[in-house]
């Protein structure tokens, strides 16, 4: 027998390729309903690590499209773990322990999580979990705070969230966050 999720989810897959559009390099993955299949999926990928520089992998709620545009996303934001260039050993971990807290049911306000994305970058990589509506201070709070947990971070250690309409203008380090745990 198998274990259904709480959701269906979908993996998608960001191919840094010039010649296409952003939009046009995020390629569907799979989706997967059951825990069985989700761990099937996961050990038959490359990890982050592993993957080119400038791709991203995003695990998102079936029907919602990993970007700032779809109708679930147009009123949220994204909290935002950024990693130092010295933490791309702990890379892997982070991104499953993220996908873990995501499809494992950890957040009381469910409906308000999007998915979660992680960016292969050389200038240091990021994990993020999008939220849909960035007014809902509690849920966006909660998600913070069990999110953290979830990582295993220092209390030292800050996240920020950040609003998308705000990041579609500008450059996510120059952005005023609106919340930070
Ligand atoms: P990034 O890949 O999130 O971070 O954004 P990076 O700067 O570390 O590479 C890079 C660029 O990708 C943005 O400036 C946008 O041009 C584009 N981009 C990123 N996102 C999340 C979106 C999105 O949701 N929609 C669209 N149309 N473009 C996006």
């Amino acid at each position: 027998v198998k274990h259904p999720l709480q959701h269906p989810w979908t993996l998608w897959y960001f191919e840094p390729d010039r010649n296409k559009s952003w939009e046009d390099n995020q390629n569907k993955v799979s989706t997967f309903t059951t825990v069985e299949d989700f761990w099937s999926l996961f050990t038959h990928i490359k990890q982050p690590s592993e993957v080119k520089i400038g791709s991203d992998y995003s695990l998102f709620k079936e029907h919602i499209r990993p970007m700032w545009e779809d109708i679930a996303n147009r009123n949220g934001g994204r909290w935002m773990i950024t990693l130092g260039k010295s933490q791309r050993p702990e890379l892997d971990r982070y991104w499953i322990d993220t996908v873990l807290c995501l499809i494992g049911e950890a957040f009381d306000s469910f409906d308000d999580i999007c998915g979660a994305v992680v960016n292969i970058r050389a200038k240091g990589d990021k994990i993020a979990v999008w939220t849909g509506n960035s007014t809902n201070k509690d849920a966006v709070m909660e998600i913070g705070r069990k999110l953290k947990e979830g990582l295993n971070l220092r209390e030292s250690v800050k996240i920020q969230y950040h609003i998308h309409s705000d990041s579609i203008v500008k450059a996510s380090s120059t952005i005023k966050a609106k919340y930070e745990i």
